[in-house]
């Protein structure tokens, strides 16, 4: 819409016609979303500045009405610029000096964000599966000692506003990044989401869930490829760095990459992440541990601090040649 139109008269016209809208605040633009096609195409105002007919089903996601980058600030961290950004933790938040111990760790070693899950959607209900609202008072002390912003997971519509409280940056995990009412929640939420995707998603329902937080004027979504299953059994998931190309073609959203899920083991973490940085990633999250293999979760795939440190170094000069910085 023009700046100072309320679109009324719009929205009279799409009424008229029995068409479903919903209008959207979204990077400081008033848009009304109309559908379906058929009955919006004729439907014209003069206070509309741009129509734009998006020919994907992710019309909001989609760089064909925003041509340019969208930038996401986490607290004064800008995802999908010229630099790259690592979010660095352990799997699950486990004990305050640990966490603070591997916080300190990582920010030393280059890590701009810390990671940690306090709410963890466990394969088996007999494993660990977090600390809850405690492990979200200890990110927060992470942030106050330490100081890097904080990114974790949501898994529940009833913890959304609590979690917002506490986090940076909200995630939806690979299990619910379906979840609809979810995803509708944290666009309501409206802090920044780091959205990964579903292990038997494509691309396209990637993007639609996407969708579903843009449409709550939430515009802050970072999309994470974390790898899908596949026939093969050697790694845990199958890193989909051609859909992640992909989706770099057809969105304005910044790309986040999870080198250690996928991997399974932490010897092929660094692969991945040199790989997911030179095909184009904005942002990886990695996790690191002071002792992995007394960690509660993931304990297979959890980098050491040493290990860590020996793949910013990498990590640095694989931006550097492609004119980028971490
Ligand atoms: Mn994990």
């Amino acid at each position: 819409m023009k700046n100072n139109s309320n679109g009324l008269k719009l929205i009279e016209k799409l009424k008229e016609k029995s068409a479903s809208y919903k209008v959207v605040d979204l990077y400081k633009r008033k848009i009304v979303v109309a559908w379906p096609d058929k009955l919006v195409e004729n439907v014209i105002d003069d206070d509309v500045e741009l129509k734009v007919r998006v020919s994907k089903p992710w019309q909001l996601a989609s760089n064909e009405w925003k041509k340019d980058k969208t930038i996401v600030n986490v607290d004064g961290i800008e995802i999908g610029g010229r630099n790259i950004v690592v979010a660095a933790g352990p799997c699950a938040i486990e004990d305050e000096d640990i966490a603070i111990e591997i916080a300190k760790a990582v920010k030393k070693a280059g890590a701009k964000m810390f990671r940690g899950g306090a709410y963890k959607p466990r394969t088996s209900p007999y494993t660990f599966q977090g600390l809850g609202e405690n492990g979200l008072k200890i990110l927060r002390k992470v942030y106050e000692v330490v100081g890097l912003p904080i990114v974790t997971e949501v898994m529940d519509t009833r913890d959304v506003e609590k979690v917002a409280s506490f986090a940076h940056m909200l995630q939806i995990g690979a299990r619910n990044s379906q979840n609809f009412p979810l995803l509708r929640e944290v666009g309501k939420a409206k802090k920044p989401v780091l959205l990964k995707r579903g292990m038997s998603m494509t691309t396209e329902e990637w993007l639609l869930a996407a969708e579903y937080i843009l449409l709550e004027s939430n515009g802050d979504v970072v999309l994470c490829e974390r790898g899908i299953r596949t026939f093969e059994k050697n790694t845990r998931f199958t890193l989909d760095l051609a859909g992640l190309a992909y989706v770099k073609t057809v969105t304005h959203l910044p790309l986040a990459v999870d080198p250690s899920h996928p991997a399974g083991r932490r010897d092929l973490v660094e692969p991945l992440a040199l790989a997911a940085i030179a095909a184009g990633a904005d942002m990886l999250i990695v996790e690191v541990h002071i002792a992995p293999e007394k960690a509660l979760s993931d304990s297979e795939q959890q980098l050491t601090i040493s290990m860590f440190e020996e793949l910013m170094k990498k990590l640095k000069m694989v931006a550097e040649a492609l004119g980028r910085s971490i």
